[in-house]
Formats: structure tokens, C-alpha cells, sequence
């Protein structure tokens, strides 16, 4: 997970409280991709809900532009520790994708898919009651392609390589398998507030 000079800020008063163990706040917003930005054919775009290897719910991108967009302001925190606050997303709540696809979660973990082969795992608990959006804009504009657009996961109570770049689905599986970090030395949950960076933490 290679990192990009910037210039840390210290948090103002009132801002510490946010800020977790050994992150810095930074002020950009850094790009950190394991490999090229995908190509996203609009056309082809789908994102499918799969019950392990069984496809229970499929949407083409004009029929999730029409499921209901709410807004999400949020920190976020990178595992390579920098942190920005006040994040501003729209997007579709997993929430309102479960109600929609008329399903309740059937299993208690999830790995999320990507157009670019990235997957990560994410407790299906994490995911709902708030707490995790597809989002498909960033600050009033469709998400740049270098930042996951046209649609990613976010999950900003997690270390952000939870959140995928140019989702194309999430699999609910029995067992709580690892996705791409997490096969190579990134922890299975992220908690930043524990500061689960690695295997172990
Ligand atoms: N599909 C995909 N999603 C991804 C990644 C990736 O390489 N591929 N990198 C992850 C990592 S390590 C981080 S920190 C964030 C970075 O998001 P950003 O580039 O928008 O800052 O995306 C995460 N999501
Ligand atoms: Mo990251």
C-alpha cells in the first residue's frame, strides 16, 4: 500500500477527539489504488447481491440511479494514517439496496467486489443500520474515476481500503473470508479507533 508525500495538519481544539491513534489530518484527498484505474463501461455497469455463489439481486446503472439517494457526511480514515474529515457523499444506503432487493442479510459477513478484481471483507453488521452507503457522488459531483467512480463502497467507520473503489456487488458468505489487503497482512476488521492495522492488531 505505497503512500504519497502530504503535509499533515494538526487537529484544531474540538478536532482531537475525532482524530484517531497515530493518524494525521490532511486537507487533499490522496489517491491510493493497488493497481490502474478500471475502465467503468456505463452500459455494462451492474451491481449484483449474491448469497454466496447464488445471484439474488442485480441492478443495471440506470436502475440504481433510481433507488433513493440520501447524503453522508463522514471522516475517513487510511491505514497508511491519513485521516479527512467531513467527507460529503451521496449515495444509496445498504440499507435501502437490502429493502429494495426484499431481503434481509443472509449471512453475517460480506465481501465486497470490484470492477478492478479488488475484494474486501466487511461484517454485514457494518454494513447496515446506517452505516455504509454505495456512494456515487463525492461533494455534489459523480465520484472521479480515480476515487472509485462511478460508484463505490463506503464504510467510513472502517480503515478506508474497506471501502471499494468501482463496486460491482457484495456476496454475503457464511465465513468471514479475506479480501485483497487482508490475504496480505491487513486486518480482518480495521477498526481505527483500535488501530487494527495488521493481522494480529
Ligand atoms: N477497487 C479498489 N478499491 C479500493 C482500493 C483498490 O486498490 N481497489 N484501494 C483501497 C485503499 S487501500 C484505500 S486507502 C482507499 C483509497 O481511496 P481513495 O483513492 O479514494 O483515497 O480505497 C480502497 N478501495
Ligand atoms: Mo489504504
Amino acid at each position: 500500500m505505497a503512500t504519497r508525500g502530504f503535509f499533515g495538519k494538526r487537529p484544531s481544539e474540538g478536532e482531537s477527539d475525532r482524530l484517531p491513534p497515530g493518524q494525521y489530518l490532511t486537507e487533499d484527498f490522496p489517491v491510493l489504488s493497488a493497481g490502474p484505474t478500471p475502465r467503468v463501461d456505463m452500459e455494462k455497469w451492474s451491481f449484483t447481491l449474491k448469497d454466496g455463489v447464488r445471484p439474488v439481486a442485480r441492478w443495471s446503472w440506470d436502475e440504481f440511479t433510481k433507488l433513493p439517494h440520501v447524503k453522508l457526511t463522514r471522516d475517513i480514515h487510511c491505514v497508511t494514517k491519513w485521516s479527512k474529515f467531513n467527507t460529503a457523499w451521496s449515495g444509496v444506503m445498504i440499507d435501502d439496496i437490502l429493502a429494495e432487493a426484499g431481503i434481509a442479510p443472509p449471512t453475517a459477513f460480506t465481501l465486497a467486489h470490484s470492477f478492478d478484481g479488488y475484494t474486501t471483507n466487511v461484517p454485514t453488521a457494518d454494513l447496515v443500520d446506517g452505516k455504509a452507503m454505495i456512494a456515487t457522488a463525492y461533494e455534489g459531483k459523480p465520484i472521479t474515476p480515480d476515487h472509485g467512480g462511478p460508484a463505490r463502497l463506503l464504510v467510513p467507520h472502517l480503515y478506508f481500503w474497506k471501502s471499494a473503489k468501482w463496486v460491482n456487488g457484495l456476496q454475503f458468505t457464511k465465513r468471514d473470508e479475506g479480501g485483497f489487503w487482508e490475504l496480505r497482512g491487513y486486518n480482518m476488521y480495521g477498526d481505527p479507533w483500535r488501530e487494527q492495522r495488521f493481522t494480529g492488531d
